[in-house]
């Protein structure tokens, strides 16, 4: 169907900026927003070849998505608090998760801040402000709406923001948690990334609207659409959604366009739903391209910085796999643990019952 809402953008896939378009963000900001976006697409690959191998268990990608999560990053203070989905891992290396504690999260081993309880790419620290991703889709958005309102109520300075992609806003939780935070004008940028699939689905399939932007604006939040492999129009759209939240003028709902690239998850295999054609259209748009042609012709980046950082991050990612798999699993007591206060009679009882096979369980575990 014919698009109404237009999709704002401002760097084209020769890395040039439209005329008249002036950055707001700083050349340094935007070096290190490139190196977190090489980052987080190394890691990606050495995850899934290490799923490949057997080592993990399961592992997902943001290939093609990378300036969604790290451009948004970019834009927000550390005091905002965060919910992403599970394509959003450059967010967590924004801000200043290392390579290491991302990987004892893939492993699921005793040095992973949630002890193993999540499954793979479902990160989360409380240090940083990012609530832990939860496999069911959607249900985090009415919760940053919910946040986002307790800190109007506190009179907090700071905004939440919400990752989801298109697919979960078929979901109920979607749409209470957007009427709740429009009612409330609650200071939340509700960020989706419409990739075109949930896994085998496509948005036509999904959908009759013209995509979400016009979801958001139903409910009376105002809505963008951007593209959402471009840094520029990533970052400037949420700096301003992050400013006019502050002025109570909130929620925002920011329509990414975008494309997954890679499959949904090392489970999936897309050739079975989709033409290479349509992906190699889509590799023109790469927003890792495009901003390095951009700081490539700002003087800002050139071969030899690109290859030095690529060892640099090559070596962090095989010296951390090199710990984590040194590394054992979580102890065994702690399935059963941190949950309750006090643990309730019938999960004692499975405790109990689980103490009496707890020396075999633990070498099945560190087996696998
Ligand atoms: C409530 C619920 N239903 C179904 C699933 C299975 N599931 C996992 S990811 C996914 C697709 C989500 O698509 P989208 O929101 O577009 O995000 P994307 O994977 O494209 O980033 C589905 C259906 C789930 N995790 N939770
Ligand atoms: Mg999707």
């Amino acid at each position: 169907m014919a698009s109404s809402i237009p999709t704002i953008g401002y760097l084209n896939e020769q890395g040039e900026l439209a005329p008249g378009y002036r950055p707001t963000i700083s050349n340094e900001d935007l070096v290190r927003g490139y190196q977190t976006m090489l980052l987080t697409r190394h890691m990606d690959e050495r995850m899934i070849t290490l799923q490949r191998q057997g080592t993990i268990s399961f592992a997902m990608s943001s290939l093609g998505e990378e300036a969604c999560a790290v451009a948004s990053a970019a834009a927000l203070r550390m005091e905002d608090w965060m919910y992403p989905q599970y394509r959003e891992a450059g967010i967590m290396f924004w801000r200043g998760f290392t390579p290491l504690q991302y990987i004892h999260q893939m492993f699921g081993d005793k040095d992973d801040l949630i002890f193993g309880r999540q499954m793979p790419n479902h990160f989360g620290a409380r240090s940083l402000n990012v609530v832990t991703v939860s496999s069911p889709i959607a249900t985090k958005i009415p919760h940053a709406a919910g946040c986002a309102y307790a800190m109007k109520m506190l009179k907090e300075k700071a905004v939440t923001i919400c990752y989801f992609g298109e697919g979960a806003t078929s979901e109920g939780d979607f749409h209470a948690g957007v009427n709740f935070a429009a009612v409330r004008k609650a200071p939340v940028i509700f960020f989706c990334r419409n990739n075109g699939y949930a896994i085998s689905t496509p948005c036509e399939r999904q959908f009759a609207s013209d995509g979400i932007a016009v979801k958001g604006i139903g409910y009376g939040s105002s809505a963008f659409r951007i593209d959402g492999n471009d840094f520029f129009a990533v970052y400037d759209t949420v700096e301003q959604a992050r400013r006019t939240c502050l002025e109570g003028k909130g929620p925002i709902l920011i329509e990414a366009m975008t494309y997954r690239m890679g499959a949904h998850s090392t489970s999936d295999d897309p050739s079975l739903y989709r033409s290479d054609q349509e992906v190699e259209k889509w590799k023109k748009k790469c927003p890792v391209l495009r901003l390095k042609r951009y700081l490539e012709r700002q003087g800002l980046w050139d071969a030899s910085k690109e290859e030095q950082w690529l060892k640099t991050v090559a070596d962090e990612i095989s010296s951390a796999i090199a710990i984590a798999k040194e590394t054992p699993p979580p102890p065994l007591n702690y399935l059963f643990e941190h949950v309750y206060f006090e643990m309730p009679p019938a999960l004692k009882e499975q405790y109990n019952e689980l103490q009496r096979f707890g020396s075999h369980l633990t070498r099945f575990t560190e087996r696998t």
